[in-house]
């Protein structure tokens, strides 16, 4: 039976979003191509590059190592994998704030290193006395997220590097989300400001690339080596990625997204669905409902249970954060029209 992809006219929790034409028709180009080979793909091989300098541009680093990996959840484990590879210790753990994503999870259990779990504090950033007191001298990775899954929240960067350094850690910033929004909000620091080691930027999200494309950068070519295995069957010797052979579509279709947004675009996105989320967030806290402000484009509200079941049987797709509130993410796709239609199917209730 013929199936047709999603559509996203009522999709409002998701973190991915209508690829860029430019980016669907690279994608196409480049279905074949295997940047996990790049003597036998050099094509693809040298877009990946420029998307790395790109993805360096937008982060203040300046000779960014990295490469596009599948998700943020790759990005992510890789950080861990080169923190514990790095560590002198024989039992290292990562302190993560506890709003860090579920993929850090998966992380410590594929890498058997310890997770250590911080509080968040009354903003629900990462409550920086509490990163102190679970860093030690076994600490390999502390980790600051900037845009929560949940509530878009961004983690003190700076003082997390300081509390990093303090526990002779490596820090890791999970912009996996958050990445193409921030240089243009309030809360941009970046590489330069901030020791900042690792990140995770996904161009699938924000970044209107198709999927897989997600975004691992190293300051250091130090933390690339400390991922690399050889590789005697290739041309080229050694592999740093995860994943063996992998998508030339993520591949082109980031660079030409970013081709074409950075840096006009992604300020258009960001100011656009920054302006609906706090208009939605008015209108949902006019209408009596607690709402968790928006400081980036994702806004969470106290909404019974019963009527996000019943806004989903209406084709809403709405999914709640762990402790019930619905989100709504501002991606590209979401538009006013959609909020206001939304919003009067919620009066309608
Ligand atoms: N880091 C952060 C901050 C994230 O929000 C996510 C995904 C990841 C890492 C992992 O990224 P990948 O899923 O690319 O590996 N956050 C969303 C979530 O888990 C992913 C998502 C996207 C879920 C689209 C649903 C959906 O329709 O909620």
């Amino acid at each position: 039976m013929q199936r047709a992809p999603q559509d996203f006219g009522r999709v409002l929790s998701s973190m991915c979003t209508e690829p860029h034409p430019d980016a669907r028709e690279a994608a196409a180009r480049y279905l074949a191509d295997n940047p996990g080979d790049p003597t036998t793909y050099p094509a693809v091989a040298e877009l990946e590059r420029e998307a790395v300098e790109t993805l360096g541009e937008m982060t203040g680093l300046a000779d960014p190592h990295g490469y596009v990996a599948s998700g943020g959840t790759e990005a992510n484990l890789q950080a861990v994998r080169a923190a514990r590879n790095l560590a002198d210790s024989p039992d290292p753990n990562v302190v993560a704030p506890e709003s860090a994503h579920f993929s850090f999870q998966k992380a410590a259990d594929v890498l058997d290193v310890e997770l250590r779990l911080a509080a968040t504090d009354d903003d629900r950033r990462a409550d920086l006395a509490d990163v102190r007191r679970l860093a030690d001298e076994d600490t390999a990775l502390v980790v600051g997220v900037a845009g929560t899954t949940e509530y878009g929240r961004v983690d003190p960067i700076p003082a997390l590097a300081d509390a990093a350094a303090d526990a002779d850690a490596l820090l890791h910033v999970d912009a996996a989300w958050g990445g193409f929004v921030l240089p243009f909000t309030d809360w941009a620091w970046n590489f330069e400001d901030a020791p900042v080691d690792t990140m995770a930027i996904d161009p699938h999200k924000m970044g209107r690339a198709p999927v897989p494309a997600g975004g691992f950068l190293a300051r250091d070519e130090a933390i690339l080596d400390a991922l690399a295995v050889d590789t005697p069957y290739l041309e080229s010797t050694s592999q740093a990625t995860l994943t063996g052979t992998r998508s030339g579509a993520g591949v082109a279709g980031a660079h030409a997204a970013m081709e074409a947004l950075w840096p006009e675009g992604y300020r258009e996105n960001y100011e656009r669905g920054q302006a609906n989320a706090e208009w939605v967030a008015d209108a949902l806290e006019s209408r009596g409902y607690s709402v968790v402000d928006p400081v980036l484009p994702l806004v969470a509200a106290e909404i019974p249970r019963e009527e996000i079941e019943t806004l989903r049987s209406e084709g809403w797709r709405v999914s709640p954060t762990a402790s019930g509130e619905l989100r709504v993410v501002c991606m590209p796709h979401v538009t006013r029209e959609m909020l206001e239609s939304f919003v009067a199917d919620l009066d309608a209730l």
